[in-house]
């Protein structure tokens, strides 16, 4: 066939050499034909790529399920305290290069492909991303579970195994268009199923109320939750922790087989559709948006299967005859939730110990308490979830019933204790009796259950602590701490940038900085060698040339490797302010199309590139997407101005692309309205790949400017403190539009690019007129110090040297955004748990 391979597909002899390296090599080759033979997913006339990514990942599978299993064993002996991490997203991304670089296995795993005619890179390229997440707070999830590992920390991911994840963008004439994702349309060969892990959760039914007082839930619909389990290893450990994702099942007898032969097919298997839906689709909101009663299934789904299966674990280890004592459970057990998504986890594991395990309430209580914990990630007031009370009652009626007296416990312990507090329990409780529309306040449930809440970065947490949660903290004022979120330094720069790990190895002498990152501060005493800075500058010159070739192949369009990589990557939102990038970009095509030609050239030539996806229905995001791809179109084309200016939308962005981009930007755009950003962890990579920031003092940034120097920072933009007050200047009509925010805008309106009416999403920029919002995000007020931060950009690339020296710094400086430092202090400030290696 094409690759010269047998008829059969399958290459039948290997080349041995003499080194251990090359028997290893061998061996892996073995594997690998062994799978493509024997585990049979596809006919054997062929062995092509596809083919020999399955077959390639099932070898890898087997080394992860051995290293599962020893770990769990271990941590069955040992016995220590745990932690489970509840979330409804991860974005786990692609797998093969991250467990082949993990186990360190990366030279025989390219050999053993070599000796199958192939190269490693290209059968990474053939796996999908498994995008079971939106943004940042999915993708966070996965960077913890990958230190977890790396730490040897006792400790599980939950989650939901949707059957679509993250839809795919398309870019079309119209704009935006989304298109089901299906990761799993052949099998992912890195789960396994365990058929003997299965859990019933209930939907709707009653409270029964036992002769003993005693409470039941009953009735109703019961799912199966099926366990399957993605091995997540660490890195060069033998500990593999486990990303346990739930599948909702029908049971055999819900198919109706009277009604099955009577001909009416769909009422027989009503209930295995119901079921179905549970884990049919992600929820596709970053921040807003509906799908009410499906969520709130899917929410419970994951709480209730996961709390069974904890306490069933909490029970296995017991050493003992019988069950263990209940008051051991907070010392053996750790609950965090991934912001208010898995709150029910609280009233669950109320009932399951009240009603199941016959606990009293206080007892439950202080159980319950003392095991969950709570991540703020927004302090959007659209983002704090809130359930209706009505929905509750009907979906969940037990759970109401202990949220109801959770919630009447809390008044009254302030009543008799903080009289000061009286006129503020309407907004500190956690039901809302709002006769309008009665909601229970998640964020509320969560703050008043849990020992420990936390911001994800300094910034917000101190929001949180002075505004959105200032009155519990007057109550309880040791709950509340900071985790500076982080990224894991594996998948984010020695995987997806070799190149550039290779020389910091180099010039540290040592490649320990991949577990211990603030060992890169090392680099900065060689900042200003020039043996460094050529080394990184053709380091960087090939991720941009790779990039650059990306960038043609999926959009046509071809760009300068030489110019500024300007890079603008994240979900499409509002106070994100991808307009204000968009608009600083038309700016700058007005001003190039106004210059003569001999001024053209003293211009710094840029390339933007923005990518991310809007919300399916927020109206407002789709159009800045459309706006871009618009604005693109025209620049692009333009023989003028093209060689000093090119505008491409990056499409489809996810982790996978991500891994792409990162390496090859210099610039990157972090520039949300101060206050609004919790964190942002795209800055971390950026900065880490020795990219330059141009952004507000907002989330993250804030401590990355701290660590890198202000002088390798580009700031601009009002402050958090500063933001109320100048929204109420918009209002009242007090503000000043720079001139230039006006010629943008103005500009975009005049039909240049294109006959779609920007009109809408202009106004949205207007002050106390027009159809819009009034500015909320203050674009126009910070145009102008963004304007001038770009040119003092310009300025900066113009000096090779500099740029080169603050480029080192970024990552010099970056040690901090290590999600082994974050999960380290999670692991010791909230969890109280310890490292167990396996030995
Ligand atoms: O969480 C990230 C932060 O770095 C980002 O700044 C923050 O915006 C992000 C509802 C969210 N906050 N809230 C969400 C996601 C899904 C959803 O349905 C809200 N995502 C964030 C990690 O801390």
């Amino acid at each position: 066939n094409a690759n010269g391979k047998a008829a059969t597909g399958f290459p039948e002899k290997i080349s041995e050499k003499a080194n251990p390296e090359a028997n290893e090599a061998t061996e892996i080759a073995g594997n690998i034909i062994y799978h493509a033979k024997y585990s049979p997913h596809f006919s054997p006339l062929k062995f092509g790529p596809e083919q020999a990514l399955y077959a390639t990942a099932e070898s890898l599978r087997d080394r992860l399920i051995q290293l599962w299993n020893e770990t769990y064993l271990h941590f069955h002996k040992v016995d220590p305290k745990q932690t489970y991490y509840l979330s409804m997203e991860y974005l786990q991304g692609r797998a093969l290069t991250n467990a082949i670089g993990n186990l360190d296995l990366q030279g025989p795993y390219a050999d053993a492909l070599r000796k199958l005619g192939y190269e490693l890179e290209e059968i990474a390229e053939q796996e999908k991303d498994a995008a079971l997440g939106n943004g940042g707070l999915g993708r966070l999830a996965s960077c913890f579970l990958d230190s977890m590992a790396t730490l040897n920390l006792p400790a599980w991911g939950y989650g939901l195994r949707y059957r679509h994840g993250l839809f795919k963008q398309l870019i079309t004439k119209k704009g935006q268009e989304e298109v089901a994702e299906d990761w799993l349309e052949k099998f992912s060969p890195w789960e396994i199923v365990r058929h003997d892990v299965v859990f019933p959760v209930r939907f709707f039914g009653s409270v029964q109320i036992n002769p003993d007082g005693s409470r039941k839930w009953v009735g109703g619909d019961v799912v199966q939750a099926l366990a399957y389990d993605v091995p997540i290893p660490g890195f060069k450990t033998k500990n593999t922790i486990s990303l346990r994702l739930w599948e909702a099942k029908a049971r055999a007898d819900d198919l109706d087989l009277f009604q099955f032969n009577e001909g009416e097919y769909e009422l027989a298997a009503q209930l295995h559709s119901r079921a179905q839906q549970i884990c049919t689709v992600l929820y596709p909101g970053d921040a807003t948006e509906n799908g009410k009663l499906l969520r709130l299934k899917q929410q419970f789904f994951l709480c209730s299967a996961s709390l069974q299966d904890i306490i069933s674990r909490f029970n296995e280890r017991s050493t003992g005859e019988g069950t263990r004592k209940w008051s051991e459970f907070p010392s053996k057990v750790a609950v965090q939730m991934n912001d208010t998504h898995p709150t029910l986890a609280i009233p669950e594991l109320m009932r399951l110990l009240m009603d199941d395990n016959g606990l009293g309430w206080d007892e439950a209580w202080d159980v319950t308490s003392k095991t969950v914990a709570y991540t703020n990630h927004t302090v959007l007031p659209e983002a704090l979830e809130k359930w209706s009370q009505s929905l509750m009652w009907k979906l969940l009626p037990r759970h109401m019933e202990i949220i109801e007296e959770i919630d009447k416990r809390f008044v009254q312990t302030i009543r008799s204790t903080r009289v000061d507090l009286e006129d503020k329990l309407s907004s500190l409780s956690i039901l809302d009796h709002n006769p309008q529309k009665p909601v229970v306040r998640m964020a509320n449930l969560c703050v008043v259950s849990s020992h420990t809440v936390n911001g994800v970065a300094q910034l917000h947490s101190d929001i949180l602590k002075d505004e959105l949660f200032a009155d519990y903290v007057s109550i309880w004022p040791n709950k509340f701490q900071n985790k500076t979120n982080g990224i894991t330094p594996r998948r984010w720069l020695r995987f997806c940038s070799p190149e550039l790990s290779d020389i910091i190895t180099k010039w540290l002498k040592t490649d320990k900085w991949i577990t211990d990152l603030d060992l890169l501060t090392g680099l900065r005493q060689f900042a200003d060698n020039e043996e460094l800075q050529s080394e990184w500058a053709s380091a960087k010159a090939a991720n941009k040339q790779r990039l650059a070739q990306y960038i043609e192949r999926v959009t046509g369009v071809s760009i300068d490797p030489n110019s500024l990589f300007d890079i603008q990557v994240k979900r499409i939102h509002e106070y994100k302010r991808q307009l204000m990038n968009i608009l600083g970009v038309i700016y700058r095509f007005k001003k190039l199309k106004e210059m003569k030609p001999e001024e053209r050239k003293k211009t710094t030539p840029r390339t933007i590139m923005i990518g991310g996806k809007a919300f399916a229905t927020y109206t407002n995001a789709k159009r800045i997407v459309k706006l871009v791809n618009d604005v693109g179109d025209v620049v692009n084309s333009d023989p003028e101005v093209n060689e000093y200016l090119k505008v491409v939308f990056v499409p489809n962005y996810n982790v996978t692309v991500a891994e792409m981009l990162i390496p090859g930007s210099e610039l990157s755009q972090h520039i949300s309205t101060a206050g609004m950003e919790a964190s942002g962890t795209s800055n971390m990579k950026f900065a880490l790949n020795g990219c330059l920031i141009i952004g507000t003092l907002d989330g993250a940034n804030v401590e990355i400017r701290e660590e890198i120097g202000e002088e390798n920072f580009f700031l601009f933009g009002a402050t958090a403190d500063q933001v109320p007050r100048l929204r109420k200047e918009r209002e009242d009509g007090l503000f000043k539009p720079d001139p230039r925010f006006e010629e943008a805008k103005q500009f975009a309106k005049s039909g240049v690019f294109g006959t779609y009416d920007y009109g809408p999403l202009l106004d949205s920029l207007e002050g106390n007129t027009g159809y819009g919002r009034g500015d909320y995000f203050l674009v126009g007020y910070d145009f102008a110090s963004y304007m001038d931060a770009q040119a003092k950009v310009d300025e900066a690339y113009k000096d090779r040297k500099r740029w080169l020296k603050m480029s080192i710094m970024s990552t010099a400086g970056s040690g901090k955004f290590s999600s082994d430092r974050t999960i380290a202090q999670y692991a010791k400030e909230i969890w109280n748990i310890e490292a167990c290696p396996v030995p």
